[in-house]
């Protein structure tokens, strides 16, 4: 199967800025790329687009919604930004079309080609390409979150073609030191409230077991990093299985969220992404 995905050129963003009029234009010249095989998908660092110097940079998604959406160009793709705190730019997808757009994506599975079982260092780094599966990376997921209060949206889809969202009007995690350690709170959604359980609790991975459960390795069991407490009520970052390989608890836990459809039923797609909590008036 091959997919396309949208993507904007830095260039394009680059006119959004200093353009003026010629913007509707440029941003109409979205090229269709087709997405990666298999082997290109996993382990492949995102293709980066050096800017010139001195180029505009917009923080994240949520600053550039307003342009893309003077211009009627309002489509989810891929752009380059840089968080205050950030010392480089790097490239993130942009969700411009749910819950009022401007998210900016920090996970995002769909057809399990791309391993979330993984150590420490790749959930610090990241790993994936953001045009397709992803985690964007814990570092870059503090510089994001740690600048003004942001909200975190949840999007889960299952194997019937329906999907649930769970929000949360606090959402940041500490750097390094802490752990990484997980604020979140002020959910609403229909999802179910599924993080709350792990709100305050340091990242594990593979490698590290920072839990709450004494003799239980939670990462290695549940085989994806996360916020565990006494393991957890949601891991996204478990292993993904089609669904006519997933067999309840003869599979074991894949990729769940309690609240929604129990621990033995291993979703289809998932999205984790972060917004200001006090967008513009124009947004
Ligand atoms: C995050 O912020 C720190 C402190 O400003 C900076 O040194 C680091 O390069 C940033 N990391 C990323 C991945 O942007
Ligand atoms: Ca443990």
């Amino acid at each position: 199967m091959v997919r396309t995905v949208l993507t904007f050129s830095l260039v394009t963003v680059i006119l959004l800025v200093a353009g003026g009029v010629a913007l509707s234009a440029e941003v109409a010249q979205q090229q269709r790329v087709q997405d990666e095989s298999l082997v290109n998908h996993i382990d492949v660092e995102a293709q980066r687009n050096d800017p010139p110097q001195g180029a505009a940079h917009f923080q994240d998604c949520a600053r550039l919604y307003p342009l893309l959406y003077g211009t009627n160009a309002v489509q989810d793709g891929v752009f380059p930004i840089k968080p205050e705190s950030s010392t480089d730019h790097f490239d993130v997808y942009c969700d411009m079309t749910t819950d009022g757009g401007g998210w900016t994506v920090i996970q995002r599975r769909f057809d399990g080609r791309l391993n979330f079982n993984r150590r420490w260092t790749d959930y610090k780094n990241g790993f994936g390409r953001v045009e397709g599966e992803h985690w964007l990376g814990l570092d870059k997921i503090h510089n994001l979150t740690s600048q003004t209060n942001h909200a975190l949206y949840v999007e889960l889809g299952d194997w019937e073609g329906n999907f649930a969202y769970a929000k949360y009007d606090t959402f940041s995690i500490g750097d390094e030191s802490t752990d990484y350690t997980l604020n979140i709170g002020g959910y609403s959604g229909d999802a179910g409230d599924s993080m709350a359980y792990s709100h305050g609790y340091k990242f594990s991975a593979t490698d590290v077991d920072n839990d709450m459960a004494g003799t239980v390795h939670c990462a290695q069991r549940l085989s994806g990093g996360w916020w565990y407490n006494n393991c957890a009520l949601s891991v996204l970052n478990g292993p993904y299985f089609q669904s006519e390989d997933y067999c309840g608890t003869a599979t074991g836990f894949g990729v769940w969220w309690f609240h929604w459809k129990g621990y033995y039923y291993s979703l289809k797609a998932t999205k984790m992404m972060v917004r200001p909590r006090n967008l513009n008036s124009n947004l």
